[in-house]
C-alpha cells in the first residue's frame, strides 16, 4: 500500500495548488485524477482571477508566465441594449483584475509539479474513501486496469461536483443549498482580436452576453440560451449573429469574427454543501459549492478554499495545532456565501428571466440604472468584482 501525507484527489485549479502549496512546504501529497492531463487542459472555463488568486499562485512560486502574459484590468463595461457603462474598479476600490485563462493556470501548476517530481498519477480515478473519522484513511483508486489503496494522514476532496469526495459524507452530516437559473451560457472560443479593451456585462432585450478575453489574439463570448438548447444547434454564423445583437451596435461594427476552436453549453446554478469537512475529509473548490459563472466566482473560490485549506495543513504539519483544521469549514465557508450571493446578483441583474412577471421586469430595471448612476451602487459592485479580501 502506498502512503502519503495528504491525498489530493483531483488535478483541477484546486487540486493542483493546494498540491503545490503543500509541496513547497515539505508536506508530502499524492494527486489523484481520474482523466488524462491533456483531457483537463481542454476543458475551456475560467478567465478572470481576483489580486488574492494571483497572490496564492504566488506563493506557490507559479506566476513566472502569468507575470508577463496575463492581461491587468482596471474595471468592467456594463451594458443594457447597446449603451455602455464603465465600471472603474480602479477609482472605486483602488484594485484590479487579472485576466488569465483556467486553462494556463492549470498548465503552469502542472508543469511545476512535474519539475519538482511531486507525484500526480492521472487516469486515476478514485472509487471510495475509507475510514475518513479515523486515524489513517484510505483512498481506493483503479488505475491501468488495477486497484490501489493510498493511505494518509487527511483527504483534499478536489474533485468537482460530480466527484466521489462530497458524496462520501453521510447525508445526514451534510446539509445542501441550491439554486437553479432557467437559462446556461453557450461560451465560444475563438482566434480573433477583441474589439473591447475590457470585459463587456451585456444586458439586453434578446438576453444576456459576455465579451470577455483570453490574450490580445483571443476572444471568449459568451451568449445566455435556453436550457434546452444543444450546441449542434449553433453554428458559428448564428452564434455570431446573435452575439452581435445584444453586445452593440458600436462593438458589433468593429469586431471581426472568426471561426470557433471551441463551444459548449454550461447550465447555470448556485449550489454550497456544508459542512465542508467531515472527519479528516475536506472539500474545496467545486466539490463543495457551484456558482453560477457571471460575478467569474467560481476558480476564485477554489483558490481561497485552498489557501485556507493549506494555511490550516501548515499549522497542524509545524506547530501540531488542529485549530486552523477544525475551524476551516467555518472561514471558508463565510467566503463562499459572500461570492455566491454576489454571483447570484450579478445573474439576476443582467440576465433574461422567462416567465417573468412585469413587477419583476421593472424591480431589476431599476437595480440596473441605480448601478448606471450611483457610485455607492457601482462601488459595491467593483469591491464584489475584484473580490474580497481573503
Ligand atoms: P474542477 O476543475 O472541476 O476539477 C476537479 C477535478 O477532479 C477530477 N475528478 C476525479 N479525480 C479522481 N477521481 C475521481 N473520482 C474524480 N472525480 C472528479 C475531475 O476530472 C477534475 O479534473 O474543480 P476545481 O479544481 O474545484 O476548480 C473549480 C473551477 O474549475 C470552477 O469553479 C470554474 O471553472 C467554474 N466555471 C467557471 N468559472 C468562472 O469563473 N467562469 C467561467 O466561465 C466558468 N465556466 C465553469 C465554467 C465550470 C464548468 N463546469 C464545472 C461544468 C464552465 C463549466 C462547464
Ligand atoms: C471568461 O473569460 O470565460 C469569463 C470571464 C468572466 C466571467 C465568466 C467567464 O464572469
Amino acid at each position: 500500500m502506498l502512503r502519503t501525507q495528504v491525498a489530493i484527489i483531483g488535478a483541477g485549479p484546486a487540486g493542483l495548488m493546494l498540491g503545490q502549496l503543500l509541496h513547497n512546504a515539505g508536506i508530502d501529497n499524492v494527486v489523484l485524477e481520474r482523466r488524462t492531463a491533456e483531457y483537463v487542459l481542454g476543458r475551456i472555463r475560467a478567465g478572470v482571477l481576483e489580486q488574492g488568486s494571483v497572490d496564492v499562485l504566488r506563493t506557490a512560486g507559479v506566476v513566472e508566465r502569468l507575470d508577463t502574459e496575463a492581461l491587468t484590468h482596471a474595471g468592467i463595461d456594463l451594458s443594457r441594449d447597446g449603451q455602455h457603462h464603465r465600471i472603474d474598479f480602479k477609482s472605486l476600490v483602488g484594485r484590479t483584475v487579472t485576466v488569465y485563462g483556467q486553462t494556463e493556470v492549470t498548465r503552469d501548476l502542472m508543469q511545476a509539479r512535474q519539475a519538482a517530481g511531486a507525484a500526480s498519477v492521472y487516469e486515476a480515478e478514485v472509487v471510495a474513501l475509507h475510514g475518513i473519522t479515523e486515524q489513517k484513511p484510505r483512498v481506493t483508486y483503479r488505475h491501468n486496469g488495477e486497484e490501489h489503496e493510498l493511505e494518509c494522514d487527511f483527504i483534499a476532496g478536489c474533485d468537482g461536483y460530480h466527484g466521489v469526495s462530497r458524496k462520501s459524507i453521510p447525508s445526514s452530516a451534510l446539509k445542501t443549498f441550491e439554486r437553479s437559473y432557467p437559462f446556461g451560457w453557450l461560451g465560444v472560443l475563438a482566434d480573433v482580436p477583441p474589439a473591447w479593451d475590457e470585459l463587456i456585462y451585456a444586458s439586453s432585450a434578446r438576453g444576456f452576453a459576455l465579451a470577455s478575453m483570453r490574450s490580445p489574439t483571443r476572444v471568449r463570448c459568451y451568449v445566455q440560451v435556453p436550457l434546452e438548447d444543444r450546441v449542434e444547434q449553433w453554428s458559428d454564423e448564428r452564434f455570431w449573429d446573435e452575439f452581435k445583437a445584444r453586445i452593440g451596435a458600436d462593438v458589433a461594427a468593429r469586431f471581426e469574427t472568426g471561426p470557433s476552436i471551441e463551444k459548449s453549453i454550461a447550465p447555470l446554478r448556485s449550489f454550497v454543501a456544508e459542512p465542508m469537512q467531515y472527519g479528516h475529509l475536506f472539500l474545496a473548490g467545486d466539490a463543495a459549492h457551484i456558482v453560477p459563472p457571471t460575478g467569474a466566482k467560481g476558480l476564485n473560490l477554489a483558490a481561497s478554499d485552498v489557501f485556507y485549506l493549506y494555511e490550516a495543513l501548515l499549522a497542524y504539519y509545524r506547530q501540531g495545532t488542529r485549530t486552523g483544521l477544525d475551524g476551516y469549514s467555518e472561514r471558508a465557508l463565510r467566503r463562499v456565501w459572500q461570492s455566491v450571493r454576489f454571483s447570484w446578483w450579478m445573474t439576476s441583474l443582467l440576465h433574461q428571466f422567462p416567465d417573468e412577471d412585469a413587477f419583476t421586469t421593472h424591480i431589476r430595471r431599476s437595480e440596473l440604472e441605480y448601478v448606471f448612476t450611483s457610485t455607492a451602487a457601482q462601488t459595491v459592485l467593483a469591491e464584489n468584482y475584484v473580490g474580497l479580501p481573503l
